[in-house]
């Protein structure tokens, strides 16, 4: 990933080797160091906790975990950029987020314990580098990479899809907020150059090569969420409600996966007006994923296109998780050269959008599109080159 030269990737390399040493610095050993990547979704938006389909894709952006044991049966956690540092003795853990950003890794050392896996006292120093409150998923970047941290320890080898499930678990038990598999998932399972097709209740997944020639724009509004507040919590509630009563019209559903348009449509007068469109989002953007599957395989670049901008719609009047920002920025691509579709990504409130641009055009339309945003809000934006990557991992 770039910015709107190769810088990045050179500060990256560096940044890893200076993550080494100031470990060293500060703990006086030689530390491990693990990666895991943030996220963007394509499409497939809060869709994962009803059990549908998303298709998202790791991204550059990673955050860093340096890792070494110590004697006793203190956890010692520190970072590069977020401030506070922290000493929590492992046999007293605190049960509930302390709020603060190292409840990430305590949710992760707490279902370990839970799970009744060994822990082992430790030093951990954190940098994260996937931009905080932007939708690109940097508190599961930090789950995942501290999960593979405190497994290594202690020499516990979890199957990449465990890992995400326990990652999910701590960021909903501990930190609070319930959030789906989708981003632990990605972080795990990330693959170079491809999105991938999840299905979130079997968590059995295909990847979907990106086409040759096309660049991941991600452009940042600026504006910050945060999905610990209420708003995600509430959809996630008002999606149960639906579940409710469409399982007494029809006993074979179970989550608003299992609920067809058909089904919706008949019920359309049944409901209150805010649980059906709800509802009515999350139907048709199971439907719109599985088919920008289809049409991204198949390189019917026009099709994708169009399903972003349904989804982004859907996103912003029936789900009413986009905000005023989100629709300029995505406005604010219409017609721009190479541009073949954009839409909000991630849980909303703010973040970034997701363009899908063709290589040649993608720095230019970097370039106009911070432009346009800059002169439609007064806001200066940070425009990302990205292509996918790999999920987490050791360093060497
Ligand atoms: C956030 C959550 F963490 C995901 O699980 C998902 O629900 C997403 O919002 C919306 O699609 O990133």
């Amino acid at each position: 990933m770039h910015g709107y030269s190769d810088m990045t990737m050179r500060m990256k390399t560096i940044n890893e080797i200076h993550l080494d040493f100031h470990f060293e610095r500060v703990f006086g050993t030689r530390p491990r160091v693990f990666r895991a990547p943030g996220r963007v979704n394509l499409i497939g938006e809060h869709t994962d906790y009803n059990d549908g389909f998303v298709m998202p894709a790791a991204v550059g952006f990673s955050t860093y975990v340096a890792i070494a044991p110590r004697q006793d049966r203190k956890l010692v956690v520190h970072s590069e950029e977020f401030p506070g540092n922290f000493e929590f003795d492992l046999d007293h853990l605190p049960e509930k987020r302390v709020g603060a950003w190292c409840d990430y890794v305590l949710g992760v050392a707490s279902v370990l314990r839970q799970q009744g896996r060994e822990l082992a006292g430790a030093n951990l120093l954190v940098s994260g580098k996937v931009p905080i409150g932007a939708g690109l998923s940097s508190s599961a970047a930090l789950e995942v990479s501290s999960a593979f941290a405190f497994l290594s320890l202690t020499g516990n080898h979890l199957p990449l899809p465990e890992i995400a499930k326990l990652c999910r678990q701590a960021e909903n038990d501990f930190v609070g907020a319930k959030v789906g598999i989708m981003d632990q998932f990605v972080s795990c399972m990330g693959k170079a150059g491809h999105a991938f097709l999840l299905d979130c209740r079997s968590l059995e997944f295909k990847f979907v090569p990106i086409p040759a020639g096309l660049q991941l724009v991600v452009c940042n509004t600026m504006v910050k969420h945060d999905l610990a507040t209420g708003a995600y919590n509430t959809r996630r509630e008002e999606c149960e409600a639906g579940v409710r009563a469409f399982a007494k019209w029809d006993p074979s559903v179970h989550a608003l996966r299992d609920v067809s348009v058909v089904l919706l449509d008949e019920h359309a007068n049944d409901l209150p007006a805010t649980i059906w469109k709800r509802c009515s989002h999350v139907v048709r953007e199971n439907a719109r994923t599985l088919d920008a599957a289809r049409a991204l395989t198949t390189g019917d670049l026009a099709r994708v296109g169009e399903l972003m901008h349904e989804s982004h719609n859907s996103l912003r009047d029936l789900y009413e998780v986009s905000c005023r920002e989100l629709d300029l920025m995505v406005e604010a691509a219409e017609g721009l050269p190479g541009f073949c579709g954009g839409r909000m990504t991630g849980g909303g409130f703010g973040g970034c959008t997701i363009n899908l641009v063709r290589e040649e055009n993608a720095e230019e339309f970097a370039k106009r599109i911070a432009e346009r945003y800059r002169e439609a809000t007064g806001i200066r934006s940070q425009v990302y080159l990205c292509s996918a990557e790999d999920g987490a991992g050791e360093l060497n």
